[in-house]
């Protein structure tokens, strides 16, 4: 006898109790460099959750962390092609596109998380229309804890920055680490740990967050909270994904997108605090610089601004002119 395999979905649409959109629920993947100890990798994965409740199931978005699917350099290209429907990068890993996108990684132009906000509301528009241009949109953007710098011995002298091989997490960062009169290696930060341990890095710039996820008393003993920058994550979608959605899935998603961005600023705060008293806890000594220290960087810093502004076209230095005016008042 011949069988008849009967699938309780073939049955429901002979019944017509399957709703087209149903039947196309969208299956989503995301890329992200970052690890499962980053707290922007928590709130990424907290929003595809988010967007799958929210949705009824309609939309699912599988996040790969850790760059496990895509290499960071490749993860805009790849949702430009189509390859994957959204990523996360560090966005001024992006500078090469455009300088608006290194913005986040200037000494003196917003040095707290309201400011860095503020930064980000003034730059949203460029940095929407450019990557619309790409056939991408922007969904949220969260800021980092301020930049600071890992040493093995404490940092109490300009002259130490000297041949000091430090790994930077992007071109702005290796061009400040220039200019300090060190020596920078543009490092993901999975391979952080490698680093070190070769022997290849003998210092780090990155924030408390970063030193935290990666254990950095494995490798140095003190983190000099130098307050550069804060700098921020980018999550992006393909435009071609969006659009094969339907109406309420795509607002679903917008609002998990929203949620995303008000919860990733509050978590960076908190995850601030708690990275300074486990570096602490762990044995590393977290000081601010002393003066010495601190002129240098302001210099290293006026000096790397002023090769941005060379760079910068009218649009970006708009974009800034705009957010300083908004500060002012
Ligand atoms: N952590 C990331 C980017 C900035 C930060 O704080 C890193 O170091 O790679």
């Amino acid at each position: 006898m011949r069988m008849r395999i009967v699938t309780p979905l073939l049955l429901a649409t002979a019944y017509g109790l399957v709703t087209t959109a149903s039947v196309q629920a969208a299956q989503w993947t995301m890329a992200t460099p970052y690890g499962d100890a980053s707290f922007h990798t928590q709130n990424t994965k907290q929003f595809a959750e988010d967007v799958a409740e929210m949705t009824d199931g309609e939309l699912t978005i599988t996040v790969h962390s850790g760059g496990s699917l895509v290499s960071h350099g490749e993860i805009k290209p790849s949702v430009r092609r189509g390859t994957i429907d959204a990523g996360e990068v560090f966005m001024s890993v992006l500078s090469n596109d455009d300088p608006i996108f290194e913005i986040d990684t200037l000494p003196g132009v917003a040095g707290s998380y309201e400011d860095a906000f503020a930064l980000w509301q003034a730059t949203k528009p460029i940095i929407t229309e450019l990557f619309a241009q790409e056939g991408l949109i922007p969904l949220y953007a969260v800021a980092w804890p301020a930049q600071g710098i890992y040493t093995a011995q404490e940092l109490t002298d300009p002259a130490q920055f000297e041949g000091l091989r430090v790994r930077a997490p992007n071109i702005n960062t290796q061009r400040f680490v220039n200019n300090l009169g060190g020596s920078p290696t543009e490092t993901e930060e999975s391979d952080i740990p490698t680093a070190f341990s070769t022997g290849r890095v003998d210092a780090m710039i990155t924030s408390s967050s970063t030193g935290n996820a990666m254990t950095a008393w494995d490798y140095v003993s003190y983190y000099t909270d130098a307050n550069l920058w804060l700098p921020k994550n980018i999550v992006f979608i393909s435009q071609r994904s969006f659009d094969r959605l339907d109406e309420a899935t795509q607002d679903a998603l917008m609002e998990a997108a929203e949620r995303a961005e008000e919860r990733g600023w509050q978590l960076s705060r908190e995850d601030n605090d708690a990275s300074l008293a486990a570096l602490e806890e762990n044995g590393i000594t977290v000081s601010t610089p002393n003066q010495e220290v601190a002129a240098a960087l302001q210099e290293a810093g006026d000096k790397l601004f002023q090769d941005w502004l060379s760079r910068a076209d009218d649009e970006a230095e708009a974009a800034l002119e705009a957010y300083r005016e908004q500060q002012a008042n």
